[in-house]
């Protein structure tokens, strides 16, 4: 079967977004694409963060601020399947490839997958510590190198699952975005 990489079923989705689209403005268009998740075969949507409004990230970047919220799915997709299935998803709703960090309408990152470590520990604390564009990495990197380190990732995922131990850095989803919270000034508004 190759890689076959099964984990407990329970994947969490951040959503970002921060131009208008077909469907309205970045609000509306992080709405579809939570729709178009439930919708899609093979995912079951369990939950859904608040919708979070946050200052572009790198800071002092000219862009218009992000919606950001997280989803929890459940799937027995493998990972890079669960991948493929969002990828769809932001091409049908007209993301286009631009600049690393530029402006973009819909972003739909696989953060986390159970407890899975890909493409292992080694490798993921080395990507996880560079600050490489992901573009060089071929396969599927979880958890999501910069999860922990960013609080409009840290803090929606927070909300659907709080109790998730990062396999890597052992620390709860919780206490990571609170941690994260601490440091960060504004930090995040809901919309
Ligand atoms: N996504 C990025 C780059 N910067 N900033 C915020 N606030 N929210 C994002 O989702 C975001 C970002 C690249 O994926
Ligand atoms: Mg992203
Ligand atoms: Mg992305």
């Amino acid at each position: 079967m190759g890689n076959t990489l099964t984990y407990n079923n329970r994947a969490v989705v951040g959503i970002g977004g921060n131009l208008p689209s077909l469907f309205g403005d970045c609000r509306e268009t992080v709405m579809e694409s939570v729709r178009r998740i439930a919708e899609a075969d093979g995912l079951q949507l369990i939950s859904r963060s608040p919708l979070y409004r946050s200052k572009a990230w790198p800071e002092g970047s000219d862009q218009p601020d992000y919606a950001n919220m997280a989803v929890l799915v459940e799937t027995s997709m493998e990972a890079s399947q669960l991948l493929e299935c969002l990828q769809a998803i932001e091409n049908a709703i007209g993301r286009v490839r631009g600049e690393r960090w530029g402006a973009r309408v819909i972003d739909l990152d696989l953060l986390a997958c159970g407890d899975l470590v890909l493409p292992n520990k080694a490798v993921w604390s080395e990507l996880a510590a560079s600050n490489a564009p992901d573009a060089f990495i071929e396969d599927v990197t979880l958890p999501h190198p910069r999860l922990h380190k960013r609080l409009f990732a840290a803090r929606p995922f927070a909300d659907v699952y709080p109790d998730w131990v990062h396999p890597v850095t052992g620390q709860t989803m919780s206490d990571i975005s609170e941690q994260l919270q601490g440091g960060e000034k504004p930090g995040l508004a809901l919309y």
